[in-house]
């Protein structure tokens, strides 16, 4: 394991490793307490998108002004989810630019009257641009004014467009962001209800993450005029929406905004120093309890810094690895959205497998996710979406900055997690670039100004003797496809490639590596032996070639295999994708293909091959399981 011997991953409720943010504020997860409520705004919420032109005819018209149904028909939209799959209009599952949400709440009368207490609006993500307006309504009717009302532009650009604290906007979709709407819900003669309008575009820039271009088809012989289309440069369709839940809570006005903590171990104790950011006033006393699985206090402490000792310790540790030599073998997942079933699912999955990591591939999962996988004990390579940087125009300042500000937000939000072992701050950029390379040292270098205990990758395919981002990352993460993408069917070649590529970036860089992705499309029940690609077969046989090579160093430098997926998954339509990437080994239903069967032999093996008796003991989730 990267983090080497040292590493103490210890089972004491939200352990945090250093961060110095330069973000203003934290980005706690809201739970309920003894002076927290929290209301979820989950559920149908109306919606419609701006089939206009230009997008703009909400901004025109004004559409957050007045309850949505008002200014035009309105669609029922679960949130969370995606817009494109809900409705049978093909026009909204390819939909690029503008759509509106609406939902209105009715508010306790507590937090419209005590002006004690902050209510704050959350998102979980909305993807991938999103402007928030809210709306309190007086007992005797009538909307109280929200500031656009207020300022009473017209313009249809943002920036113009929002200026007040009751409303909000956030670049980039998979990370959350809040605001506090106190203001707003605590004026006027008794408002109890609240109308909150968020306006959300997809549209891809080169200056967004990921990146995406928009191309106007001008031949009008061919298209239609003002035609255009998104071109995206990532391989999994560009869902959007509200994907992850809303909602609102609350705090007293003086309040904790932000914990951070380190750990490390002294013997058999461990010792947690954190730091607690306070805000609303200055005058106030800090009692800190840290709790035990079982909510029995631990170690006490006062004060907005300090440390906690914890004698005979229990270690967080993750599910069935050794520590000499740790190592991961699991898959990537998928985790845009949020759905507790899916999710709950998804870890039995990993569990029956006896897997123990992924790659948040290739953004930040739902903070759900997160938790669940400090639960069951799977380490976690957080990734953000720096995905698709394959232009020479990608990488520029703008892009930089935000990029930067991307992974403040992902560290910020993630650093609480044990279970996230490493930052990935991309996803195959065009790394063989002069301007990559400055553009991922710098990436890397702030991200680990942010939280400088743990290591930071980003994951290649470049040729090593090209690649200019590799001298700066910890651990090497490398994809590749042999027998597939190249060398069609030619299963013989894989172990002699795979040598070959181990070998050479080792020399070149001696730093760890993990194979981040392998794997072949597989449509689920066909079949051909000797193997063909895309049969189940094949797909088997070409893990099992990438299998001989990984052992063959794997205790050496080799940390770790990230299978490539762990299930099928929606892309744009291509002639190489049939209903999506199929490279998953189980289906998008989360049925198993033979080569699941292939890999929960493997990753049993390897845990069993390896664990000690005191490493079992020290795994959670071992107890509980069935498939020990
Ligand atoms: C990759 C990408 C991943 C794709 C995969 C594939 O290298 O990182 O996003 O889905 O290949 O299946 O082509």
């Amino acid at each position: 394991m990267a983090r080497g011997s040292a590493v103490a991953w210890a089972a004491l409720g939200p352990l945090l490793w250093g961060c110095a943010l330069g973000l203003q504020g934290g980005m706690l997860y809201p739970q309920e307490s003894p002076s927290r409520e929290c209301k979820e705004l989950d559920g149908l919420w109306s919606f419609r998108a701006d089939f206009s032109d230009n997008r703009r005819r909400g901004f025109e018209e004004q559409w957050y002004r007045r309850p949505l149904w008002e200014s035009g028909p309105t669609v029922d939209m679960p949130v969370p989810s995606s817009f494109n799959d809900i409705s049978q209009d093909w026009r909204l599952r390819h939909f690029v630019g503008w759509v509106w949400y609406e939902r209105e709440v009715i508010l306790p009368e507590r937090w419209t009257q005590d002006l004690r207490t902050r209510v704050v609006l959350r998102i979980g993500s909305a993807h991938s641009y999103a402007i928030v307006v809210s709306a309190a309504r007086s007992r005797q009717g009538g909307w109280g004014g929200t500031a656009a009302e207020q300022h009473g532009t017209s313009s249809c650009h943002p920036r113009h467009w929002v200026n007040g604290v009751d409303t909000l906007e956030h670049e980039g979709g998979y990370l959350p962001f809040e605001a506090d709407i106190s203001n707003l819900v605590q004026v006027g003669p008794l408002p109890s209800r609240l109308r909150i309008t968020i306006a959300i575009n997809n549209t891809l820039t080169p200056t967004t993450l990921p990146p995406g271009t928009i191309q106007y088809l001008t031949d009008t012989s061919k298209y239609p005029k003002g035609y255009f289309v998104q071109n995206t440069y990532f391989d999994f369709f560009n869902y959007a929406g509200l994907q992850r839940s809303v909602l609102l809570y609350t705090t007293p006005t003086t309040y904790i905004d932000d914990i951070t903590v380190t750990t490390s171990v002294e013997q058999d104790s461990g010792l947690v120093n954190y730091q607690i950011s306070v805000k609303g006033s200055n005058l106030f006393k800090l009692e800190v309890r840290l709790l035990d699985a079982e909510n029995k206090v631990v170690a006490n402490g006062t004060g907005t810094q300090g440390q906690l000792k914890v004698p005979g310790v229990s270690l967080w540790w993750p599910y069935l690895m050794h520590e000499r030599p740790a190592y991961l073998y699991s898959l990537e997942i998928r985790g845009k959205g949020f759905d507790w079933p899916l999710l709950v699912k998804d870890f039995n999955l990993l569990r029956w497998l006896g897997a123990n990591a992924f790659r948040t591939s290739h953004y930040p999962y739902a903070e759900e996710v997160m938790q669940m996988c400090d639960r069951y004990g799977i380490v976690v390579i957080d990734e953000c979406p720096g995905v698709g940087l394959a232009l020479p125009q990608f990488f520029n300042n703008v892009s930089l900055h935000h990029h930067m500000q991307v992974m403040e937000e992902v560290v910020r939000r993630d650093k609480n997690h044990p279970a996230v072992v490493m930052w990935s701050v991309a996803n195959e950029p065009a790394s063989h670039l002069e301007s990559a390379g400055y553009y991922l040292k710098m990436v890397i270098a702030h991200t680990k100004s942010l939280d400088p205990s743990r290591p930071v990758t980003f994951v290649s395919n470049s040729n090593y003797a090209a690649d200019k981002g590799a001298p700066y990352v910890d651990v090497i993460c490398l994809n590749s496809y042999y027998s597939w993408y190249h060398d069609y069917g030619h299963l013989e070649l894989i172990q002699l490639q795979l040598a070959t590529q181990f070998e050479n970036w080792y020399k070149k860089y001696q730093k760890p590596i993990i194979q981040s992705e392998y794997g072949a499309e597989t449509i689920a029940g066909f079949h051909q032996d000797p193997p063909l690609m895309f049969t189940e077969e094949y797909q088997k046989s070409l893990l099992e070639q990438y299998h001989l090579g990984l052992d063959q160093k794997r205790r050496k430098y080799v940390v770790g295999e990230l299978i490539w997926n762990f299930a099928d998954f929606m892309t744009e339509q291509s002639p190489t994708r049939v209903l999506g990437n199929k490279k998953g080994i189980f289906t998008r239903q989360r049925q198993p293909k033979s080569a699941a069967f292939l890999l929960r032999e493997r990753y049993w093996k390897i845990a069993n091959e390896t664990r000690y008796p005191h490493s079992v003991a020290k795994s959670q989730c071992l107890e509980n399981s069935l498939f020990t």
